[in-house]
């Protein structure tokens, strides 16, 4: 059996999820999902990163100790991903004792690889990101990466030779083409090793929360370090089943961290003496309404208030369809709402709803030969799946859905009866059957909502053939409701 790893970041604690980090985990879902249909043995990783001068500084805000405060909010993330229908198999804490004794051996493993040293660092800091800065990165004094105020540290701290690993980043890459996907976020990645890398500061005497520098205690990690190394302690490395996982499959993570999974995290593994992960895939980026996405600009959407109002599916559907999966997308209520109104209730609706109830109807035998078959390429699907191209997989299911809709109307099916017309209805509820199964991954409920109506069994991947249809047909009513853009714009 094939074993497929896949994770996401580890989100900071210091606010609740919003919609980007909605879209990498229902991203990593698809994904986890996908490999199960295909029989693969999956683990799903996702967890919350709660050390740090950012989570510490939220917790201070609202006058809790960073305990209680991280305890009530990574319980609000698990939450958020049980009612989104998200299958992690395990859900990583940065305060879990498991997580501490894998750091803790990890570092020791680079410690006594003669890879940290002790020195000052002296130059910026940005806390929102949690990145040092450089002199020469800054831009017009503030952080180069978000625009917000850094401010100067200067410390005594342990830095990681990440330096030395130069070149062997770069025999990576070139061995391993599909290591930074996609391609052309590589480019300036690999550009920027390229130019040289500064060792990389480790520890942080001014900050308090944090795993403790065991080799010179009095010193914290550096929260990137030990949220890094989480994709190991939820292996339980050394031992446990890092075996049976590791190297993961792919590190799912937004272009904004790209650097980190891609150049700092197969560095320390190197120097740690493990391998690299298989690819590190680098999503874009939502905008909301045509804006950058932030609180301070107020535009910040509520997931929770999206999918109370259009469901959890929609929203799946959306993410997968509105942007290719690695470029950049606009995030908007009006464009989730004509999708909703023109595929998911006249497309796919509008299929099911037709096909079923012609099928109540019908009292003959549903058999016949399979026709509708003809144009659908799994093999094609899970070519494009393999390569995460959620984009154009789900145009190749749509292209099915909509091929389906036009056979009722080529063949006239309203006007047939007897052999004739339980060979149409074969056909339907074939490729609805078929469609259901390849669409599980990405509108689980929706699926499921099919599944049952033809009253065929759960089926994975290798159950996509036409064969006797074997279902006890029920209809229950559509499966989407329209919306109107009206009501959304008086009520925002
Ligand atoms: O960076 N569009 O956590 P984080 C799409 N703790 N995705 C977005 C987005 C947007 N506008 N904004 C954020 C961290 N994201 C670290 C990770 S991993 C070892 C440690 C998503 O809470 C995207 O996946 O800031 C991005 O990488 C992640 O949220 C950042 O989450």
């Amino acid at each position: 059996m094939a074993k497929f790893y896949i994770t996401t970041p580890i989100y900071y604690v210091n606010d609740k999820p919003h919609i980007g980090h909605t879209y990498t985990t229902t991203m990593a879902d698809i994904f986890a999902r996908w490999h199960r249909l295909l029989g693969d043995d999956v683990f799903f990783l996702t967890g919350t990163d709660e050390h740090g001068e950012k989570v510490q500084k939220a917790a201070e805000k609202q006058g809790l100790g960073p305990e209680e405060f991280v305890d009530a909010m990574a319980a609000q993330f698990m939450e958020r991903w049980k009612g989104f229908g998200i299958t992690n198999d395990v859900f990583m804490r940065t305060t879990d004792p498991q997580h501490e004794r894998t750091v803790k051996d990890f570092i020791k493993k680079i410690y006594d690889a003669g890879d940290i040293y002790k020195g000052e660092y002296e130059g910026w800091y940005c806390t929102p990101d949690e990145t040092f800065v450089t002199e020469l990165q800054l831009k017009d004094g503030k952080c180069p990466y978000c625009g917000r105020e850094v401010r100067k540290v200067k410390e005594e701290s342990y830095f990681f030779r990440l330096g030395k690993y130069q070149q062997m980043l770069l025999d990576l890459y070139d061995r391993n083409p599909d290591f930074l996907s996609p391609r052309f976020r590589a480019m300036e990645t690999i550009n920027r090793v390229k130019e040289g890398l500064n060792d990389l500061s480790i520890t942080r005497k001014s900050v308090k929360w944090g795993i403790e520098f065991e080799q010179d205690k009095g010193n914290v990690l550096y929260v990137w370090l030990d949220a890094l190394i989480n994709y190991l302690s939820a292996l339980k490395w050394p031992d446990g089943t890092f075996e049976d996982f590791w190297p993961a499959d792919v590190h799912v993570v937004g272009k904004d961290i790209a650097w980190f999974h891609a150049v700092i995290w197969p560095a320390l593994l190197m120097s740690a003496g493990i391998e690299p992960p298989k690819k590190v895939f680098s999503h874009g980026w939502w905008t909301i309404e045509g804006r950058k996405m932030g609180k301070s600009l107020g535009n910040a959407v509520d997931p929770v208030d999206i999918t109370r109002k259009y469901g959890v599916d929609a929203l799946r559907y959306y993410f997968v369809r509105e942007m290719p999966f690695g470029e950049d997308g606009d995030f908007s209520e009006g464009k989730l709402i004509a999708r909703i109104n023109g595929e998911l209730v006249d497309d796919l609706g509008n299929l099911v709803y037709r096909s079923l109830t012609l099928a109540e109807r019908f009292g003959g035998n549903i058999t016949g030969t399979p026709e509708l078959d003809r144009g659908l390429d799994i093999e094609n699907i899970k070519g494009l799946m393999q390569k995460l191209d959620t984009f154009n997989a789900i145009e190749a299911i749509w292209e099915q859905v909509r091929r389906t809709n036009r056979y009722i109307n080529e063949k006239q099916a309203w006007k047939l009866s007897g052999e004739q017309l339980g060979n149409v209805i074969y056909n339907l509820l074939e490729s609805i059957r078929v469609i259901s199964i390849l669409l599980s991954p990405f509108m689980p409920e929706t699926s499921e909502k099919i599944r049952v109506q033809l009253g065929v069994e759960k089926q994975g991947l290798n159950h996509c053939g036409f064969g006797e249809f074997r279902g006890k047909v029920s209809k229950q009513g559509h499966l989407f409701e329209k919306f109107s853009r009206e009501k959304h714009s008086e009520n925002p």
